[in-house]
């Protein structure tokens, strides 16, 4: 069986009707893309629920690489996430939701294990806004970032990250002096993020020692 390529987006929210995320990412489900087969998965914008969706995700698919997708509406460039930490603070902490650890014992924070800079060269070489960023919020993309990153943290070959979207186009036109980007650019540039992150991984596997158990 070819590796699976888990990619994640996410449902609306924000009273928003689509997520970005979402809707690039189910145009990929299915797709081979190198070696692998991509499977598209939707989360929800909780953090339990997401948390234990991807967790079950990752369990049942055994993904050979992961990549989350998210919306970040305020941006007004594709960006590809440096760092997850563990840290739950929503800007509007309601619904019981208190600033918190994502996990109790876990390290404070976790690196993207996929090739940012060959990404970035990749989407900016097609001409499409994208920059590295910082800081995936401490929201519920932060949360799946990090769970995801944490829940592969013994299998160091498995490459995982985190690319927040702008808004469609669509979204824009409903608010004010918000920036944009149309659906198909978005979908251009995560499939050269995915394309570069199977081309490295593929010469990993191949150029990898065996592993000691
Ligand atoms: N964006 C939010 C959560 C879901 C999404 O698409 C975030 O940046 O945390």
């Amino acid at each position: 069986m070819p590796p699976a390529f888990l990619l994640t987006g996410f449902a609306p929210f924000g009273g928003e009707r689509i997520n970005p995320s979402w809707e690039v990412a189910q145009r990929f489900d299915g797709r081979q893309i190198g070696d692998f087969t991509i499977r598209a998965a939707r989360l929800p914008v909780v953090r339990l629920p997401a948390l234990r969706r991807l967790a079950q995700l990752i369990k049942e698919i055994e993904p050979g690489a992961l990549l989350g997708l998210g919306q970040a509406g305020e941006r007004p460039a594709i960006t590809l996430e440096q760092i997850a930490i563990n840290l739950f603070s929503p800007d509007e902490i309601g619904g019981g939701e208190r600033i918190r650890r994502i996990v109790e014992d876990g390290p404070d924070a976790y690196f993207a294990r996929v090739p940012l800079g060959a990404m970035l060269s990749a989407i900016a070489r097609d001409t499409i806004p994208a920059a590295l960023s910082l800081t995936a919020g401490a929201f519920v993309c932060n949360a799946v970032m990090y769970a995801g990153l944490h829940a592969l943290r013994n299998s160091p070959e498995v490459p995982a990250g985190f690319v927040h979207l702008p808004y469609a186009t669509a979204q824009a036109a409903r608010h004010r002096d918000v920036a944009s980007m149309s659906m198909d650019l978005m979908e251009r540039a995560v499939e050269l993020s995915i394309a570069t992150i199977v081309s490295r991984a593929g010469r990993r596997r191949a150029n990898r020692p065996l592993r000691r158990k």
